[in-house]
């Protein structure tokens, strides 16, 4: 692959967390365009310092990835992927096909809206529930309280309170029900990536999502009478850049998610099964 040294094209900072999704898809594109030569700046939100003054400068929503090229700051996971894209000059990992341009638009901003919700959820509920609810109330409370974003801290509450019973639950199980098995239906037409022949930001918008929800034992539950997506899987976890990437929750937060699986798996299999009998019923449940 050619390799585009940042220094050829100004310099890049990423701040990032090892163990965040939307920082995963910005490392991805980075190996696939092959930019090297960026400069690293771990952000570690266990430890709260996406909260730093200095840092919430760059990005308000206390959020990471944030990408500065040449002192230009670009936020948003799926816009730094795209801008990567325009100024990285290997391959494009868009398609030249104004139809195909806007089936990924599609699988990208899906994937920005409901699977980003319904991941964490699926977190929500189980893994970081088990977190939260060990801590005392009043730190628990501060959590809470830090967040910037009022939709998420009330679906996070809603998880972590219900567990599995959560409506956020429900709707992450009918999510990823839906876009599994409308996958296989594309990828059995006109694989082997989603938009065909080209590999493109769509795979590298999902993968993070998929390998998060394959760490938590869940994503056998939606792929295991799917061949197409199992296969598409594989594939994609076989990159190169996807495996320099480092796409994880880490090795020490692994055996919590293995066991958060354990425990919450067979609830999400159940809510599958009774979604798949009944997927307008099991909307009226909520109303
Ligand atoms: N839409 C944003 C979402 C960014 C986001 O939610 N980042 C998470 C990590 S994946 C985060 O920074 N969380 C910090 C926190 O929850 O306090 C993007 O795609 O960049």
């Amino acid at each position: 692959m050619q390799s585009t040294s940042a220094g050829s094209i100004g310099k890049i900072d990423l701040y990032h967390s090892l163990e965040s999704i939307c920082s995963e898809r910005v490392r991805i594109t980075l190996h696939e365009k092959g930019i090297d030569g960026w400069v690293s700046h771990v952000i570690r939100l266990f430890e709260d310092e996406q909260f730093d003054p200095e840092y919430m400068r760059l990005n308000p929503k206390a959020q990471v990835p944030t990408l500065v090229h040449n002192g230009n700051v670009v936020r948003e996971s799926s816009i730094i992927c795209d801008y990567l894209d325009r100024i990285g000059s290997s391959l494009p990992l868009k398609p030249g096909d104004s139809w195909k341009r806007a089936r990924m638009q599609e699988w990208i901003k899906f994937s920005d809206e409901t699977l980003y919700q319904s991941v964490s959820s699926f977190s929500f509920s189980s893994v970081f529930r088990d977190r939260l609810l060990s801590k005392s109330e009043e730190a628990r409370e501060t959590h809470f309280r830090k967040q910037t974003d009022l939709e998420r801290t009330h679906r996070q509450r809603s998880c972590v309170f219900l567990g599995t019973a959560s409506p956020y639950v429900l709707r992450a199980v009918a999510a990823w029900e839906k876009m599994t098995s409308d996958m296989d239906k594309e990828l059995d037409s006109h694989g082997p990536w989603l938009l065909g022949e080209q590999f493109s930001l769509a795979e590298i918008a999902l993968a993070p999502f998929f390998k998060r929800i394959s760490e938590l034992q869940y994503l056998q539950i939606f792929i295991e009478d799917r061949p197409h997506v199992a296969d598409w899987w594989q594939r994609v976890q076989q990159r190169p850049a996807y495996i320099a990437a480092g796409v994880t929750c880490g090795p020490q937060e692994l055996p919590a998610y293995i066991e958060a699986g354990r425990k919450y798996g067979p609830a999400i299999r159940e809510l599958r099964e009774q979604y798949r009998a009944d997927p307008y019923g099991c909307g009226k449940r909520y109303k």
